[in-house]
């Protein structure tokens, strides 16, 4: 193992180089390589003072977390910050880049910090589900105050070295060289006298129940259903209750505790899967992604407004076509008017709504996508139509133009295969609000040329999206597993469970919404639409989404008629009771034979949307459809508001264990509607060799 730090003594002035790319985190070796520096510093002559910084695109950016998942190797970082932090000579640490969780915990056991003006700075550790353990927690209020520690700690955004420094967490912001500026700070504190000033030997000011009721209210916003901020709480409670060292042992029971919980594994396990999203690295040499300077969309209507959205955002141009001016101007201002909402909630000011507008430019000529790199057509479902404006666009855009389809349901190769062109084709699934939604589907076709894929990867990384490579299927990933999660919600209702005690049990398990409402929200009229659309992919069930077809008949089509599933007040998102719907809901079970039962429970709800969804996605893993279980952790947490605390279906799936997953198949199978319920065959062969979705794939790619 190499040994990533160094250290020079330069006008007695003794620097520590850290150099471990990509992001310098914190490895054994890294802690090893740092314990002995200091230990040449301490047993050897003292220098005037010490400069730690690192090389490289950034500052620490915390602990390694792959070593996270195994007993950690001495030297342990605190006692490794504690020597730094007694050195006898003054320390001052440069921070650049992303200085992040252990990263920031090292610059807080240093006696200054400066930061280059562009420097972020933060606690990441509660999206990962984890309290700090290199003592942040006792050291960070001790430097700034209990408040604004705990609001570091339980925002987990970084703050900016503006920020940093009007919190008192650096002493100054500098630029240019580092290393130059770092013994130039260093002389100068040599100069006026300055000598050690520990954090450790400051002082906590109590925060008041108050005080920490406020924040803890905010951080449950925005972490649902997360424990780590309760944790966070009481790690710095100790430190204005406890002595230094007694509230650092305090804090490494919280963080070691905290790194072994379900939680944490989860969002562990999301932050790797969201970082091996692409599969480019592994295409080689042919996937260089072609240029993309100016794209053009089809179709101004909510999908395709949001997407010009989401590339003005990025600063980048987008030729807007519609069929006519009436149709521009309805789409244009619709994207004006959710802009002014971003003004009002004070997201955005007046001028960059302007200097977004004027980087779409409305069309109704073909003509004008001759010089765009990417078009993406997002007009409505109709195979038809779409093959029709691709034969067109086949004609207009220049060689080498990617040529999108937002579709949702259809066959990107019959879509390719009209033009002369089908290796520049490929879909590109946005998520309604598409300006917001983390999540982009690239769907492959048969033909799609890698360096097509490779282009679709980075401009998503360009407008801040998450993407996940899709095969062509009915749904692809996300909408396929959804649609047996979704028949078995609806079933459960036609069975005698009320639509609230069916999105109560799904709220509880942790989707930020259960489906009947997301039906409501969405209107019921598009997925009964796509259903009869599309009649080879339904069940031959005769329960088969009964409840939906009840509505529809009813003109019942969730909250733009004030009534669906739940009833809503006039301009209210309040779900109330829709007696009447329930009424004829359960008629409609009489008619089918169906017996309403009274004993459907929480976790019967539960199992039967998650197993049927899971199942639905072990079918994707083996057809090929999605690359891996990550992508489809990745597709339900950024895209459909799986909690990210439990890890995403397939991730919770191996936790529950997969023999129970199959186990609930069987049994919900036997119960009703066996046609629905066959269990897919990769889970069967899983559950036979005693493993799970996570060492199936380890196995493929090891
Ligand atoms: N550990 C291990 N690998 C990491 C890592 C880390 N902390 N951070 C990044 N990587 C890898 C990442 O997997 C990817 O690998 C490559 O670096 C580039 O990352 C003791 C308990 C720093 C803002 O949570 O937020 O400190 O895919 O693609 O967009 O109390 O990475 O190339 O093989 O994301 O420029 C707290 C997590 C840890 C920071 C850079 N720290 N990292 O973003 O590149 S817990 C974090 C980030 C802790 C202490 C505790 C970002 C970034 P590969 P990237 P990027």
């Amino acid at each position: 193992m190499a040994n990533p730090v160094s250290l020079a003594i330069d006008d007695g002035i003794a620097v520590i180089t850290v150099d471990s790319p990509p992001v310098n985190a914190i490895s054994v070796a890294m802690r090893r390589g740092l314990s002995a520096a200091l230990s040449l510093l301490a047993d050897g002559p003292v220098p005037r003072g010490v400069v730690l910084l690192c090389a490289g695109r950034t500052f620490m950016a915390g602990a390694d977390i792959s070593e996270f998942d195994s007993v950690l190797v001495p030297p342990d970082l605190r006692q490794v910050l504690w020597e730094f932090e007694s050195l006898a000579c003054p320390t001052v640490v440069v921070l650049h880049g992303t200085a992040l969780g252990g990263g920031v915990e090292v610059a807080l056991a240093a006696h200054y910090r400066i930061a280059e003006r562009h420097t972020k700075i933060g606690f990441p550790e509660i999206t990962l589900g984890i309290v700090p353990g290199a003592v942040g927690t006792q050291r960070l209020p001790r430097l700034i105050g209990a408040e604004a520690a705990l609001g570091l700690l339980l925002d987990g955004k970084p703050v900016s070295a503006e920020q940093a420094l009007a919190l008192g967490l650096v002493d100054a912001l500098v630029d240019g060289d580092l290393r130059a500026a770092g013994i130039a700070f260093m002389q100068d504190l040599l100069a006026a006298g300055k000598g050690p000033r520990r954090t450790r030997d400051g002082v906590v000011e109590p925060l008041s129940e108050a005080q920490i009721g406020v924040l803890r209210s905010k951080s449950a916003r925005q972490h649902r259903g997360v424990i780590t901020a309760e944790l966070d709480i009481q790690a710095v409670r100790a430190a204005w209750e406890l002595p230094f060292e007694q509230g650092a042992a305090v804090e490494r029971v919280l963080s070691e505790g905290s790194l072994l919980s379900p939680e944490s594994k989860a969002l562990r396990h999301l932050f790797f899967a969201e970082r091996a999203v692409s599969p480019v690295p592994a295409m080689g040499p042919s996937a260089v992604a072609r240029r993309v300077g100016r794209i053009g969309i089809i179709g101004s209507g909510t999908m395709g407004g949001g997407i010009a959205m989401a590339f003005a955002n990025a600063g980048i141009a987008v030729v807007l076509l519609d069929v006519d001016q009436a149709a521009l101007d309805r789409g244009l201002a619709m994207v004006r008017k959710n802009y002014a909402l971003s003004v009002k909630r004070g997201r955005l000011t007046a001028l960059a709504v302007e200097q977004r507008m004027a980087l779409i430019s409305p069309t109704t000529q073909y003509a004008d996508l001759a010089q765009v790199d990417l078009v993406i057509e997002a007009v409505f479902e109709n195979l038809a139509l779409k093959q029709q404006i691709f034969v067109q666009l086949d004609q207009v855009c220049r060689p080498g133009a990617v040529l999108a389809t937002n579709t949702s349901t259809l066959d990107i190769n019959l879509i390719a295969a009209v033009t002369g062109r089908p290796q520049d084709v490929i879909g590109l699934h946005f998520f309604s609000p598409a300006n917001v939604m983390r999540l982009l589907e690239i769907v492959r076709t048969d033909t799609t040329a890698d360096d097509v894929v490779a282009t679709a990867f980075e401009l998503a990384k360009r407008i801040g999206k998450i993407g996940v490579l899709s095969r062509v299927c009915f749904g692809f990933i996300g909408n396929r597993m959804m649609d047996p999660y979704a028949r078995e919600a609806e079933r459960l209702v036609l069975e005698g469970a009320s639509p609230a005690q069916v999105d109560g049990a799904l709220e509880a398990f942790g989707m930020a919404m259960g489906i009947l409402a997301v039906f409501d929200l969405a209107g019921i009229d598009v997925g009964v639409k796509v259903r009869q659309a599309n009649p080879q992919q339904n069940s031959p069930d005769p329960t088969f989404y009964r409840c939906d077809a009840v509505l529809y008949e009813q003109g019942w089509l969730g909250q733009k008629t004030g009534k669906g599933y739940y009833r809503y007040d006039a301009g209210s998102r309040e779900r109330g009771v829709h007696a009447e719907a329930e009424n004829l809901m359960a008629a409609e079970a009489a008619r089918l034979g169906v017996a309403q039962r009274t004993n459907i429970t929480e976790r019967e709800i539960t199992e039967r949307c998650l197993f049927a969804m899971i199942n639905e996605g072990a079918r994707i893993l083996e057809e090929g459809i999605a690359r891996c279980p990550g992508d489809i952790d990745v597709v339900y947490t950024s895209g459909y508001g799986f909690a990210r605390w439990r890890g995403g279906p397939m991730f919770w799936a191996d936790q529950v264990g997969l023999d129970t997953v199959l186990a609930g198949i069987e049994k919900y199978g036997r119960q009703a509607s066996p046609a629905d319920w066959e269990p897919a065959p990769l889970l069967v062969r899983l559950v036979s060799e005693g493993s799970t979705f996570t060492a199936w794939q380890a196995s493929r790619h090891g």
